[in-house]
């Protein structure tokens, strides 16, 4: 049995309730709620999410993840006054989230204003197991006299996207003494939402329903005992559809029916199947870390959780949005934090949801090659951010500046056209570890090609020489510059991809061979000086230094744009996230550990890490360079972007790409674990601080074992792996270990170690 930890919220605050209801968000990647308290706070947001689902709320509006009618809120009274845990005294507080089971709990003793005590639980999940379900439990017990108690629960369409209206309501129904129901579409009428929800309390009570102003509600008035306890279980099934082709009465009657099948089996019994389905998910990716602060242990399943929570593993029509299924920040876009954060994950432990992830990509190839066609430019260019149609979602305009009432254009949709290289580096990444031959054949090469050609026309000839002009490269802090260095070696990756790839499956197309050739031998890849300092742009070296350290101490919260103006922070030497540094990480066959350790002196200090997509890479690279220790202040650092002491850091929802990057950290960093030339690389060294580190690793269809500690590493492998350990190439068989100092064999089953044949 895996000991897997739990989140806590370690106190009731009003200033952190929008963190906790993103960072305790239950979810199954289908749907997302976000872990909200049943009471009302003016502050706290509510949100329900189903992932995929997105709308355009109006003209000037963008496709957004729509948040969906509340179904967590309940209106309590006790004797006669609403229950708010702003008032009265809080005796007593325990909230947490269960990884292990992805439950989320509570339980309060709590004196009103009027000094009666009660003891407030309750209790929800998203079931792993059946993915429209959601069950809840919530219960009241008064300690010192018998009180007089309403509930007030339902289905409340008057959620909206901060003031954005998506649904309309088709019908509201209620069923025998029980039972809601609630039919809503999209505006747009492409999508047909039906919640059905069951709620049922322990003792008799007086029940009516009313359906007012878009609300659906379930009213129970009972007096409870003295030291008895009523409870109220709402079971809601959450169904939605785009194609028509059963009835709406048809589809709804089917939803009421899943509802009422599950709602008769009771909370308890559907909170143990999915428990089960979370335990068959544990084994397969938990990471285990001996580490001495148990922090470190929470980091890592906190991670693997909210990975699995936010991951749409049962449609490849969607991806995963850049906060996850756990609020509404940037719109629920997709972003390249799937492929280059969050992908690693699944590859390494389920590899079909990575497939399913390339897929995503490659269903939405045709808004893909119209943006490119569009700009001019041939082959598949991808939208930096996209919802459920693979057409450019990213807002034209960012925030209003209230004094000019000037709108900022949003720049990344015209030129930070990385994103393009990076889902061709997903691909080959894909293909190496799994060697799905069948999905690289069709998929894949299709991907590799329509992006190698899109880089092909975007190149501009300069003196005989391929530039690629007028981009943004991952540091959103340099707008509009020429050979950005990460941008053009991922390209030239790109392009030698698709070639390599074409000519190993036996693919001719004289046309597409001569021009790759031709763009390889002539596309600039800027280079390094005599330390190994590689240009990040054409200009970015010859711009003004400034002192970041003010700056760099709020990291994350982008101050510098307090002080400068967007245009002026565009001609210092100051970088938002890892660039070059990111280019390293990347590429590792292409830079060595002098190289990598010259960029990141120079580039490091002039990063202020105002992405939280920075940090962690740093960490990996730092790692890589043999600088462990430094590497595990980033990776502190990093898992600190959710889950440290900032109590707005995550209102609107986790960072999905730092969840994935406290893994990476982990298995990329610390275990060394690297991609070389397609083939397995582990370079373990643990910092001081962990004593020893476990992890499952699917690699080309065997299910490895690793278990690190400071001086040896043992690897289970119920198939004959062949992998370089520490610069030597091994082959395991078995169980066996490795000591770091000598290599000397305590071998359960054959190995081999040696130069590679
Ligand atoms: O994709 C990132 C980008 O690199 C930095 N700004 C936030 C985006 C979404 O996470």
């Amino acid at each position: 049995m895996l000991n897997i930890s739990v989140l806590n919220d370690p106190a009731f605050c009003s200033q952190s309730l929008n963190k906790y209801a993103s960072l305790m968000a239950c979810g199954n990647g289908y749907m997302g709620i976000r872990a909200t308290h049943e009471e009302e706070y003016t502050h706290q947001t509510r949100g329900m999410y189903l992932a995929g689902l997105y709308h355009r709320a109006g003209r000037h509006e963008t496709n957004e993840l729509v948040n969906l009618p509340d179904i967590i809120g309940i209106s309590l009274q006790l004797n006669g006054e609403y229950f708010s845990l702003l008032s009265g005294e809080i005796l007593s507080w325990e909230r947490q989230l269960n990884f292990a089971n992805g439950e989320l709990t509570r339980s309060v003793n709590w004196r009103s204003p009027d000094g009666a005590c009660f003891r407030i639980d309750s209790r929800r999940f998203v079931s792993l197991d059946q993915l429209p379900l959601t069950a809840m439990q919530f219960s009241i017990t008064p300690l010192d006299n018998a009180a007089k108690i309403s509930l007030a629960t339902g289905i409340d369409a008057t959620q909206t996207n901060s003031g954005r209206q998506h649904l309309d309501e088709i019908s509201v129904r209620v069923f025998d003494q029980h039972s809601l129901q609630g039919v809503y579409e999209t505006q747009d009428g492409a999508i047909e939402i039906v919640i059905s929800a069951r709620c049922q309390l322990s003792q008799e009570s007086e029940c009516s329903f009313s359906a007012k102003n878009r609300r659906l509600t379930c009213h129970h008035a009972l007096t409870v005992p003295q030291g008895q306890t009523v409870t109220l279980e709402k079971i809601v099934w959450v169904a939605h559809r785009r194609d028509k082709a059963l009835s709406s009465e048809t589809f709804a009657r089917n939803a009421l029916g899943e509802l009422n099948a599950c709602a008769d089996r009771g909370y308890s019994a559907l909170l143990h199947r999915s428990a089960r389905a979370w335990q068959t998910r544990w084994n397969t990716c938990r990471v285990e870390v001996m580490a001495e602060a148990y922090q470190d242990q929470i980091a890592l399943d906190y991670a693997v959780w909210h990975l699995t929570a936010m991951t749409p593993a049962h449609d490849e029509r969607i991806s995963i949005a850049a906060k996850g299924l756990t609020g509404e920040g940037y719109k629920g876009h997709v972003f390249w934090d799937t492929e280059i954060f969050l992908l690693p994950f699944h590859l390494f432990t389920h590899p079909q949801t990575a497939r399913r992830l390339l897929r995503y990509r490659w269903l939405n190839l045709a808004g893909a090659r119209e943006k490119a066609r569009r700009n001019g430019w041939p082959g598949a260019l991808f939208p930096w951010e996209s919802a459920a149609s693979g057409r450019e979602e990213t807002p034209e305009f960012a925030a209003i500046n209230i004094r000019t009432g000037l709108r900022q254009k949003v720049a990344s949709a015209l030129a930070e056209h990385h994103i393009v290289a990076d889902i061709a580096w997903a691909v080959v990444a894909y293909w190496q570890a799994t060697h799905d031959d069948a999905f690289m054949r069709n998929e894949g090469l299709t991907l590799l090609t329509e992006t190698a050609t899109f880089w092909m026309g975007r190149a501009t000839e300069v003196s005989g020489r391929l530039e690629i002009h007028d981009v943004i490269g991952p540091d959103e802090y340099t707008e509009h510059v020429n050979n950005n260095a990460y941008t053009n070696y991922l390209a030239h990756y790109n392009v030698a991809n698709a070639l390599k790839f074409m000519q190993q499956f036996g693919l001719q197309d004289n046309g597409f061979t001569e021009k790759a050739t031709d763009f390889l031998a002539r596309i600039w890849l800027p280079e390094a000086d005599e330390n190994g300092v590689i240009p990040q742009d054409d200009t970015f070296l010859s711009k003004p230094v400034i002192d970041l350290s003010q700056y760099k101490k709020d990291a994350g919260k982008q101050t510098i744009l307090l002080d400068y103006s967007r245009a002026e922070v565009n001609e210092m030497q100051i970088l938002k996230q890892a660039d070059v540094v990111m280019l390293n990480y990347l590429l590792p066959e292409r830079f060595d550990r002098q190289q990598c350790r010259a960029n990141m002196n120079f580039y490091e200090p002039r990063t202020i890490h105002d992405s939280s997509l920075s940090k962690a890479i740093h960490g990996i690279v730092a790692a890589r360079c043999g600088d462990t220790q430094k590497a595990y202040r980033f990776w502190r650092d990093g898992a600190d972007i959710d889950l440290g002491s900032d109590p707005h850091s995550s209102d609107e929802g986790i960072h999905a790409a730092a969840t994935g990057a406290i893994w990476s950290g982990a298995i990329q960093g610390f275990a060394g674990l690297q991609v070389l030339n397609g083939e397995l690389h582990l370079s373990p060294a643990l910092p001081l601080q962990w004593h020893r580190l476990t992890f499952p690793l699917q690699w080309q269809q065997t299910q490895l074992r690793v278990t690190i500690d400071s001086e040896s590493v043992t690897i289970d492998s119920p198939a004959p792996v062949s992998l370089t350990l520490w610069g030597q190439w091994v082959t395991v068989n078995g169980q066996q270990t490795w000591r770091r100092n000598d290599f000397s064999l305590s071998v359960n089953g054959t190995a081999t170690t040696g130069d590679k044949p």
